[in-house]
């Protein structure tokens, strides 16, 4: 069956791929799955139908026969999990790539999303410089762990995983905000998973829909 994910109908990031749909659809181009979209506006985001699948009202969800899920990373799992390719057999490797998943998720993105929301909603308070210090501070220091970790590996931890997946999803936040540029190893991670086909084409269909939005 084939699963339909949902996404922006006019992304914020004007189709940079930062919107958290764009890490599920690499995970289904990675492992080859075809998938259906659904735009939505913000006002359909919080309206009955969508809350019934996503008690946020945001995106992304997932929906697969009797099957709806919403959270970004519970939906990579779901996809690791059903389809060979984003999560090692051995059953060490396999506990450590997901132990990377909840990484970027819970100890890596907070900080790098606080500074994106900040350096929107927050730019003309009179504490804007002093807050952008103290929250790239805290990125320094994730960053630095992780380029310690990382070292002169392709991957975190053997083969690309959904670990990476999550993690590349989460550090490209960070282009143009000069952080990444800091530590050599983590930016040419990135681009590693940047030059993935499977990224290309996820973010390729995720700018078409912004493109057709402005151009429609
Ligand atoms: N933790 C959630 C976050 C979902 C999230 O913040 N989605 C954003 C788009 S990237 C959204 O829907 N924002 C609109 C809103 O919250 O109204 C996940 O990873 O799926």
């Amino acid at each position: 069956m084939t699963p339909t994910i949902t996404a922006f109908e006019r992304s914020p990031d004007r189709g940079k791929g930062l919107a958290r749909d764009m890490r599920v659809r690499w995970a289904l181009e990675e492992v080859g799955q075809p998938y259906h979209v659904r735009l939505l506006t913000f006002k359909a985001m919080k309206e009955p139908a969508h809350l019934a699948l996503h008690p946020f009202g945001q995106i992304p969800t997932y929906e697969e026969g009797d099957l709806a899920l919403f959270e970004s990373g519970a939906i990579v799992f779901h996809i690791a999990e059903r389809h060979a390719g984003l999560l090692p057999d051995d059953a060490n490797a396999r506990a450590r790539s997901i132990a990377w998943m909840f990484a970027a998720l819970n100890t890596v993105e907070p900080p790098i999303f606080d500074r994106a929301l900040a350096s929107i909603f927050e730019r003309d308070e009179p504490w804007y410089e002093q807050r952008l210090r103290a929250l790239e501070d805290s990125i320094r220091q994730r960053l630095e762990q992780l380029s310690g970790r990382l070292g002169d590996a392709d991957w975190l931890d053997g083969a690309f995983s959904a670990g990476d997946l999550l993690m590349v999803s989460v550090l490209l936040r960070l282009k143009g905000s000069g952080l990444l540029d800091e530590y050599p190893n983590l930016s040419a991670y990135v681009a590693r998973g940047e030059a993935r086909p499977a990224y290309k084409r996820a973010f390729d269909a995720q700018l078409a829909v912004f493109i057709a939005a402005s151009t429609g």
